[in-house]
């Protein structure tokens, strides 16, 4: 590892983790990426949880500097090594693209989550059908609000690819791999595909569900 490049703890099927390596893939941002968590464990060592005193990934170390909360770690790598690049300058455009990280943390996530765990992360027979139903409704209705939004810009924050795609693209990918009927969403369908095209998210996102 070079002396001044960016270290990040976290396994790479994390959806939270895969936002930092996307951004800095976006970014061009070489870094040393530490398995961590999930089957790697970790998190409860007394060292790591100085660090990230939740215990939970990613964490990130530039030079001195430690920092948690994926979005977090997003708006600090754009800001310090990406010239803003990936937030509009508008104080509207930014505010934007800022309310589409946040809703992912803070609303988004509660409905596909249930959905992915018991889908993906639990054996067939220990599976809550009525979990996967009550999820994959709530998880429609969610996306819809994103449907609307993509019917009137190309990206979510405007006709530009920002940070505020990254968290809710994560989910693109994992939404639409999942074994499941989805609602007709034909914005969200075309904005994923454009996902598709950028080479960080081919590396990052587009990896096998686990
Ligand atoms: N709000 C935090 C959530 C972090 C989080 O929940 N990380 C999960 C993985 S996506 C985790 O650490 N789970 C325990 C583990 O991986 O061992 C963030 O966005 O960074």
């Amino acid at each position: 590892m070079e002396a001044n490049m960016i270290k990040i703890w976290g396994r790479t099927d994390s959806s939270n983790v895969q936002k930092v390596l996307w951004c800095c893939g976006e970014l061009g941002i070489e870094f040393e990426r530490v398995d961590w968590g999930g089957k790697f464990g970790g998190n409860n060592d007394q060292a790591y949880r100085e660090m990230n005193p939740n215990g939970l990934v990613p964490t990130i170390k530039d030079g001195d500097f430690v920092l948690w909360e994926s979005n977090s770690i997003m708006r600090y790598l754009n800001a310090k090594y990406g010239n803003r690049k990936l937030l509009p300058s508008s104080p509207e455009g930014m505010a934007s693209a800022n309310r589409w990280m946040d809703w992912q943390l803070s609303t988004f996530n509660a409905t596909i989550v249930p959905l992915f765990w018991n889908l993906v992360r639990t054996p067939p027979d220990k599976r809550d059908p009525k979990a996967v139903h009550a999820a994959l409704e709530k998880t429609g209705k969610a996306w819809q609000l994103v449907e609307k939004q993509l019917a009137q810009h190309r990206f979510l924050a405007g006709e530009e690819f920002s940070l505020g795609d990254i968290p809710l693209g994560v989910w693109a990918y994992r939404w639409f791999s999942l074994p499941i009927e989805r609602p007709e969403q034909a914005n969200i369908t075309r904005w994923y595909n454009q996902l598709k095209q950028r080479k960080p998210y081919q590396t990052y996102i587009m990896i096998p569900l686990s």
